[in-house]
């Protein structure tokens, strides 16, 4: 029996076409995540593990119509390459699925979601190899109008439900992978001080800070800069909730120093618009003013005084803001007018000097 026209695989350049539509999508939707720390930003988390689901339906499509070409072997270095893509595709597809349901995975300093996003990474790299040699623009006799939509319809609702079975599956059964916050992270050492994760990038790695000869100044474009020793930082308290891309978040009730109060204190000036949060190491962050503002420079967590790890003697407590904009080791508060983009670069290389 012939299969219904829709049920066909589709045409191999609105396949591929499809294909790098997905990907740009699942690449885009995991790098907006990494910014993402507020529940109003679900849905990026949402529509990536659908695109995910969407995209391992056509990977299977698309090696269902080049098998034949691999059986071969790798007879030279476009087909090894687009042998490499098909895995890393598959080992980033897998990571992905694995954490959702639960899994870990002790890799040193990361863990099974770092993995997923160095495998998304490297996809992305190998995609773009592979379309040097291979890319065609689809045509438009290619495009089979209705079925192509109801097809690509069927496949991304299929991943809709996939998705959606997952959770009430991971529910029912109560893995790791249902306790699991709207982004992805799990649960580690809330409300118990000082104990729970350190994470810090590869190099960001001081000397302990002495607080004797440590300071912390407040400046730029302010009226009125201000110095302040490690006993003049105190008295607020916020509760917040600590959530890494490595994959945990951690609550805490946090005690310091209000960052309002200190803005207060400088008087910033009319046209001020940042407020750059720096530490020793050089590793930096800014928020706008306003939610400055509402942020903590914290000496302790759950009224046990900060470790080493954790940012003694000061560190950024920003709800909301992911982790890694939780700046560690502060020693500089700079009220600026313009944001210096020069951070996005600090974060990853603060420790090599
Ligand atoms: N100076 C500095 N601050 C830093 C980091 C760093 O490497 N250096 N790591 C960030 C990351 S990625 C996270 S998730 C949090 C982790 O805080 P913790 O080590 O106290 O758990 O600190 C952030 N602040
Ligand atoms: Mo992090």
């Amino acid at each position: 029996m012939e299969r219904p026209a829709w049920l066909r695989a589709p045409h191999p350049r609105i396949l591929d076409g499809s294909l790098l539509l997905a990907v740009a999508f699942v690449l885009t939707t995991g790098i907006v995540s990494l910014y993402s720390g507020r529940p109003s930003r679900a849905w990026v988390f949402l529509t990536h593990g659908i695109g995910g689901l969407t995209l391992a339906g056509l990977v299977a499509l698309k090696l269902r119509r080049v098998r034949h070409r691999v059986a071969g072997g790798l007879r030279n270095a476009v087909i090894a390459l687009s042998v490499l893509l098909a895995a890393v595709t598959i080992g980033a597809l897998a990571t992905g699925t694995a954490w959702v349901l639960g899994a870990d995975l002790d890799l040193g300093p990361w863990g099974l979601l770092n993995l997923h996003i160095g495998l998304g990474l490297l996809v992305a790299g190998l995609l773009a190899g592979h379309l040097v040699f291979r890319f065609r623009l689809p045509q438009r006799p290619d495009f089979e109008g209705r079925r192509t939509a109801i097809r690509y319809t069927a496949l991304v609702a299929a991943g809709a439900a996939t998705y959606r079975l997952q959770g009430v599956v991971n529910g029912a059964l109560e893995t790791a992978g249902a306790r699991r916050r709207f982004t992805g992270s799990k649960e580690d050492g809330s409300d118990e001080g000082n104990a729970f994760p350190v994470t810090s990038w590869v190099a960001d790695r001081p000397n302990p800070v002495d607080e004797a000869t440590w300071s912390l100044t407040v400046d730029g474009a302010v009226a009125n800069p201000i110095e302040l020793d490690y006993a003049e930082v105190g008295g607020d308290e916020v509760r917040a909730l600590l959530d890494c891309t490595s994959g945990w978040y951690s609550e805490h009730d946090w005690q310091g120093v209000a960052v309002g109060s200190l803005l207060d204190a400088v008087d910033p000036d009319e046209d001020a618009a940042w407020v750059s949060f720096r530490s020793v190491t050089g590793y930096r962050w800014s928020l706008p003013i306003d939610e400055a503002r509402n942020v903590l420079l914290a000496t302790h967590v759950d009224d046990e005084q900060l470790t080493h790890g954790h940012g003694f003697p000061l560190r950024l407590v920003a709800p909301g803001r992911r982790g890694f904009q939780w700046v560690k080791w502060v020693e500089s508060v700079r009220v600026t007018r313009r944001r210096s983009h020069s951070e996005r670069i600090a974060i990853f290389v603060s420790g090599f000097r």
